[in-house]
């Protein structure tokens, strides 16, 4: 079992698509764990990027996840970081594939609606950047033996 990282980010939030979101996530199969509204700080916006730090997108980056609040959520699965960055597309909405979120509701890198993390390292990192473990459930859902082999 994995777990991910998810963020509704400014964008998404704005346009009124945390729902959308969350519908493909939970009929893809996978189950959420933890979820939060907030306004994102510079400095936690400045932790989750640091990979990106000096690239010519980073200031922007850091002012689009800032300007509004996120959904932050985390979900669990088979394979759930492949399986929520199929479900997301490719970083840029124009390379993403057909039926996948940033495909269906974006244009723009820089207003790609959503974050997941990219590797399982990455989602141990990020999930424990992001949440505190008294705010991550630990549960067992009545379909789990209907999409869990
Ligand atoms: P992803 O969000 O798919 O994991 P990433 O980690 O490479 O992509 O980059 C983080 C975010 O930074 C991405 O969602 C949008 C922005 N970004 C990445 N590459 C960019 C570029 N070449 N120009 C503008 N923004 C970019
Ligand atoms: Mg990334």
């Amino acid at each position: 079992m994995e777990r991910t990282l998810v963020l509704v980010k400014p964008d998404g939030v704005q346009r009124g698509l945390i729902g959308e979101v969350i519908s493909r996530l939970e009929n893809r199969g996978l189950r959420i764990v933890g979820a939060k509204f907030l306004q994102v700080s510079r400095e936690l916006a400045e932790t989750h990027y640091a990979i990106h730090k000096g690239k010519p997108f980073y200031d922007g980056l850091i002012a689009y996840i800032t300007s509004a609040p996120v959904m932050a959520m985390v979900w669990e699965g088979p394979s759930a970081i492949t399986a929520v960055r199929q479900t997301m597309g490719s970083t840029r909405p124009t390379e993403a594939a057909p039926g996948s979120l940033r495909h269906d509701f974006a244009l723009e890198v820089g207003r790609n609606l959503t974050h997941a993390s990219d590797s399982v390292e990455n989602g141990v990192a990020e999930v424990s950047l992001w949440f505190t473990e008294q705010e991550l459930v630990t549960w067992e859902r009545a379909t789990d033996s209907w999409i869990f082999e």
